[in-house]
């Protein structure tokens, strides 16, 4: 059943009695909302917004082996329904994250997902072992397709050759009861293949989608607005994207765990990728103008999941798959009330 979640605004009272619990994997969560990597950094600043104990997870910000800086300034653009970003990986190493980050998490009592991201195979690598030795940690995320790097050739999610390489090599790395996801981008032309390859290279569960790469030209200087010159489109402007990305991947791969992300900003946007084959979702943008959107988007989707009659969210996850019925009157054989837009 579902726990209170929202510390401000929305009453624990309000929420429907619906059962919210999802699978990543062996991990269990209470809630299939998390945050997405990199617009909340380890979650401490979000935790003065709503108990971040509450929603699913906190899926941390891509660490990498070393500290790094980032790419030059500005990193920020905004965009119609987005935003363009060109962080280029900051971050303060793996050793510092362990000491700090994850300390804060695991004595706060958050579950938490950790991010990685590296150049080469054998950095990610690296960060698994060093990350398998630590423990404290209930899911690996592996960014294989962060937009924001010099050598497109680092993009392994944009080939599924290199994908693969990548994921069966951390998988191997791993402790077999941490389950691996791999975050793969959108810019590719098959997204299902890279899909299965990296299923087939041993990755527990998939994370749908990462930024796609933007630009954009302020007419005023009549230059590249970013430093970067290309960077990262997230916000609501990918949300048809990545809808359609995870009901792709969904269509080849109908059991394996699925995180759905790209712009959703409430209940409704997240109860879209729940139909499209998502088992969770992250919300990541919407976090800079409402930081205490994981939390009202939990209220939300619980909200508009038991209004269309499921008593346990995970019925629904796939829903919109279901062959269409030529005598459906609005109403399956269970009772459960289609969506408006069905
Ligand atoms: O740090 C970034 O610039 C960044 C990363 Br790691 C990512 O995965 N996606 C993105 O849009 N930006």
């Amino acid at each position: 059943m579902t726990r209170a979640v929202v510390r401000h605004g929305q009453s624990a009272a309000a929420i429907p009695d619906i059962d919210m619990s999802t699978r990543l994997g062996d991990v269990g969560l209470p809630s299939p909302v998390l945050t997405a990597s990199g617009c909340a950094a380890s979650g401490r600043e979000l935790d003065q917004f709503f108990d971040v104990t509450s929603i699913g997870a906190v899926v941390t910000k891509s660490i990498m082996l070393e500290p790094r800086s980032g790419r030059a300034t500005p990193r920020m653009a905004e965009t119609p329904s987005g935003m363009l970003n060109s962080i280029g990986l900051q971050g303060p190493g793996i050793h510092a994250f362990l000491e700090k980050d994850l300390a804060w998490l695991r004595e706060r009592g958050a579950r938490v997902v950790v991010s990685i991201a590296g150049g080469t195979t054998q950095e990610f690598e690296e960060l698994a072992k060093i990350l398998r030795d630590h423990g404290g940690f209930d899911a690996l995320e592996v960014n294989i397709s962060c937009p924001n790097v010099a050598d497109r050739g680092q993009v392994f999610a944009c080939r599924a050759d290199s994908a693969a390489g990548v994921i069966g090599g951390v998988r191997r790395s791993t402790d077999p009861s941490i389950p691996v996801f791999a975050k793969l981008s959108p810019d590719v032309t098959d997204i299902g293949t890279i899909a299965l390859a990296c299923e087939r290279a041993g990755a527990d569960g998939l994370s749908l989608i990462n930024t796609t790469l933007g630009m954009v030209i302020d007419v005023d200087t009549m230059r590249p607005a970013l430093a970067g010159v290309t960077g990262g489109l997230s916000g609501p402007a990918i949300r048809p994207i990545a809808v359609r990305c995870v009901w792709q991947v969904r269509e080849v791969l109908p059991d394996i765990p699925i995180i759905g992300m790209g712009g959703i900003r409430n209940g409704a946007d997240a109860f879209e990728f729940i139909l499209a084959g998502a088992d969770a979702v992250s919300v990541g943008t919407v976090v800079f103008h409402d930081p205490s959107a994981p939390a009202r988007v939990h209220a939300e989707l619980a909200t508009i999941a038991a209004s269309r009659g499921f008593t346990r969210l995970r019925d629904a996850v796939s829903y919109a798959h279901r062959e269409p019925d030529p005598e459906d009157d609005g109403a399956d054989d269970d009772g459960l009330a289609l969506p408006e837009w069905v």
